[in-house]
């Protein structure tokens, strides 16, 4: 492995950008109310199923003036799924290529966002309505600065209000909110739905929209259960409004993980109406959506930025004008022009404004077309770069290397 001089001059020449986005300190002080949207892909935003909209609410907010839509951002998980999508987003570090580094790596150092917004003056919280071990939350939450963890135990979970992993998510955020409200502000809030998980169960009464047909039920079943999240959020924006959080506020939404694997790709070639689901296919699907709600601030737009979890620390740091340049991470700042160009998948396929690498093959980021040696000789440039960030990333985690730092912190 290597050691941390060396990553840290890799970091500083190669990932940190130079000068500041123009939304720099744009939400300084106000709190962060991040939702974490179980298995939602981006393939439905926008979409349609038996004619009906999936994601009614989310569209609204993709056009919201006050909105960032990212049209192009990846998630970049691996087996620790839900977790590998939290380590992604607190730390701008690559998760493990197997097992959770929640589980394997728990007692490291790290240098988590809820830790430099906590010396900041944040309170920083997780709601979450599962059992407070799961994913060994209860030892990595606070070793990341976490104050708080809202666990199952903070809910009314009773046999009408769960299915399937346990409380409903309406019922999720509804109970969340007598708690938000005695918070002391501002602070980091993060909130982890349930619903719409594998294999993607929900009473009858519950479904606003039919069931997709096909053969496999579990895209028949994803449809209404992402439509249930949607209403959801739509629900929990109205009780933030009613409770005047709103305004204090900014809400980010983003998808952990894909939700429909590629067992499922016969069906999913149907619904999308195409002859394959190609490995081109197969990268497009790990878009999930991310959503920068800034209340008042009427310049949101739709971009088309490549990205990915890796820079939600940076950005999210950035918007709350908080500077973070000692740090060592291998995320950027979405909002700022200067930004390396890529993002890596855990497998090590990446993505370019001009490519998509995928096993050994490489094919243009817009047709999709497979590019003959000649004219892939360019996007396989950047392979050398991947695989040296995801090993400096892997070094750090897998040598405890941050316990050798001092980031300038009080502890
Ligand atoms: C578990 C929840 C789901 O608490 O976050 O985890 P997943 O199976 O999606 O990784
Ligand atoms: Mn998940």
């Amino acid at each position: 492995g290597s050691e941390l001089p060396s990553i840290d001059e890799y970091v500083n020449n190669e990932i940190k950008q130079n000068g500041k986005s123009d939304l720099f300190g744009i939400a300084e002080g106000k709190n962060v109310i991040f939702i974490s949207a179980e298995s939602i892909q981006s393939f439905v935003i926008g979409n349609t199923v038996n004619g009906q909209e999936v994601t009614p609410f989310l569209n609204r907010l993709v056009e919201d003036e006050d909105t960032y839509y990212f049209e192009n951002f990846y998630h970049q998980t691996e087996q620790g799924k839900t977790s590998d999508s939290e380590f992604l987003t607190e730390n701008s570090l690559y998760p493990l290529p197997r097992g959770a580094v929640f589980y394997t790596h728990a007692q490291n150092d790290y240098r988590a966002m809820p830790e430099i917004l906590g010396n900041e003056g944040y309170y920083t919280t997780v709601f979450h309505a599962n059992n407070d071990s799961f994913y060994n939350r209860d030892q990595m939450y606070p070793n990341l600065g976490f104050d708080y963890y809202y666990d199952q135990d903070a809910y009314e979970v009773n046999e009408n209000n769960s299915i399937g992993w346990g409380l409903k998510d309406k019922q999720f955020f509804e109970q969340s909110m007598k708690y938000l409200q005695t918070l002391e502000e501002p602070y980091y809030a993060k909130f982890i739905t349930l619903t719409n998980h594998f294999p993607f169960e929900l009473d009858v009464k519950d479904r606003s929209i039919d069931r997709y047909d096909s053969n496999s039920n579990t895209l028949n079943n994803y449809f209404p259960t992402v439509r249930y999240m949607d209403e959801s959020i739509e629900l929990f924006f109205n009780q933030l409004k009613d409770a005047g959080i709103y305004e204090d506020s900014i809400i980010i939404i983003m998808g952990d993980h894909y939700g429909i694997s590629s067992n499922h790709n016969k069906a999913m070639s149907q619904y999308l109406d195409k002859e394959e689901i190609t490995p081109y296919d197969h990268v497009q699907l790990q878009r999930v959506p991310l959503f920068i709600h800034i209340p008042g601030h009427g310049e949101g737009e739709v971009k088309s930025t490549i990205s990915g979890q890796i820079d939600m620390k940076p950005t999210i740091l950035s918007l709350l004008g908080i500077e973070n340049d000692e740090d060592i991470y291998f995320g950027n700042d979405l909002f700022n022009e200067d930004r390396k160009g890529y993002v890596i998948l855990r497998n090590g396929d990446y993505i370019t404004k001009d490519y998509i690498y995928t096993s050994d093959n490489c094919y243009n980021f817009t047709t999709g077309e497979l590019l003959d040696e000649t004219d892939a000789n360019a996007c396989f440039e950047f392979t050398e770069k991947v695989n040296q960030e995801l090993s400096y990333s892997d070094d750090i985690i897998y040598g405890d290397l941050f316990r050798f730092v001092d980031f300038g912190e009080e502890k």
